[in-house]
């Protein structure tokens, strides 16, 4: 129901996302894409290139009188950091794209692939997921995040209700919402610095209102679970996806695995667990849908690993160019836009409709008809 494209170069003018097939009748203003713009750039151990870039969603298409229109939505945003005439780089980084990418396509330099294959691709996923988690809001559906682990140390302690959860995650420079952890992510994040390393480290999602019978039983390719994890995976540096219990269900009875089912009056069905993370069957259960992703360390070291020189095949060390220590609070920046994009099109799917308003009542007749 939804596309969308992103074109652009981390070095280049600037970066697009196009979405198109979201309903009319949305209120979106450039003010509200842009939160999202800045809460990925945020994060302790980013790089210097956060100082530089500003980034700003120039809405250039789809949004009339600050409402969409039904047509295709473009978004603009320029790159500070423009940099058109760079030399042509031949160490490719070992982790990166750079080797693989330069064989497919045959480039005897990886900055065509670089370019490219660098992160900065995800600020055009973040704008076009502002749109869908603003139209996702007016269902009363809301994402947050929250990092869980960086370079080994993991949270231990986190807030119960999901409000509070979301509010520390906020506050904390690193996404953690356990404040110890915090510190010691922190100071695992300096250390790493000092040595020329990077870190990687696991977030979870989490989207709260998600009604029960988004996705699909009875289609391999509409399966909600298998789509978050396509569009979770698609994210540079992700190398795991987990949804609920996730790999731990593997050694778990069956009796611990499940989520006991029962009905009040004025409620409906719910669970006393959510071990499912949310999702049975390819359907979201209408518990809310908890997602885990596992981000490798950064591949670009400033102690370099040994790589090959693309036109002398003498060995060298890669290339170090700037980048980040540690980019996973970004990354569930990033992952929150990718899951808002898949439950819009799972809303669009489910409720259809061109305009805001049929989606709301066709919406609400289903929900009606859930809780009788
Ligand atoms: C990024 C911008 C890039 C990288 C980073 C993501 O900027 P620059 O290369 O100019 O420093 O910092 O990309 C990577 C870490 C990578 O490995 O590609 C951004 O805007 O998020």
């Amino acid at each position: 129901m939804l596309r969308f494209y992103t074109a652009g170069e981390s070095h280049g003018k600037g970066l697009i996302a196009i979405l198109e097939g979201m309903p009319a009748g949305v209120p979106i203003h450039e003010e509200y894409i842009h939160v999202q713009l800045k809460r990925r750039q945020l994060g302790y151990g980013r790089g210097a290139r956060m100082n530089i870039e500003q980034d700003r969603a120039e809405i250039l298409s789809g949004v009339i009188r600050g409402e969409t229109s039904g047509a295709p939505i473009a978004l603009w945003i320029a790159n500070r950091d423009w940099r058109p005439d760079e030399p042509d780089i031949t160490r490719p980084r070992p982790g990166h794209a750079d080797l693989t990418g330069a064989l497919k396509y045959n480039f005897r330099d990886v900055r065509r692939v670089l370019e490219r294959a660098s992160a900065r691709e995800t600020a055009a996923r973040v704008a076009a997921g502002a749109v869908c988690r603003r139209f996702l809001e007016e269902l009363g559906i809301s994402i947050l995040s929250h990092v869980t682990e960086i370079g080994g140390v993991a949270a231990t302690w986190r807030p119960k209700r999901w409000e509070e959860l979301r509010e520390a995650a906020e506050a904390s420079e690193v996404r953690c919402a356990d404040p110890n952890a915090a510190r010691q992510m922190m100071a695992a994040i300096d250390v790493a610095r000092e040595r020329g390393d990077t870190l990687g480290g696991i977030v979870e999602v989490v989207a709260l209102g998600v009604p029960p019978g988004l996705g699909s039983y009875v289609h391999w390719d509409r399966k909600l679970d298998a789509r978050l994890a396509m569009a979770l995976m698609s994210i540079n540096a992700i190398k795991g996806v987990e949804i609920g219990l996730g790999f731990a269900v593997a050694r778990t009875p069956g009796s611990q695995a499940h989520d006991e089912i029962f009905w009040e009056e004025g409620v409906g069905f719910y669970r006393g667990t959510n071990r499912a993370g949310g999702i049975e069957g390819g359907m979201s259960t209408g518990e809310p849908i908890v997602v885990r992703i596992a981000m490798k360390p950064l591949s670009t070291l400033l102690q370099p690993l040994r790589s090959v020189d693309l036109i002398t095949k003498e060995p060298v060390e890669a290339v170090v160019v700037r980048s980040d220590v540690c980019a996973v609070p970004a990354a569930g920046v990033v992952a929150e836009a990718m899951v808002a994009i898949v439950l819009a099109d799972a809303v669009l799917e489910k409720f259809g409709g061109d305009h805001l308003s049929d989606i709301k009542k066709s919406y609400e007749e289903y929900r009606q008809r859930i809780k009788e």
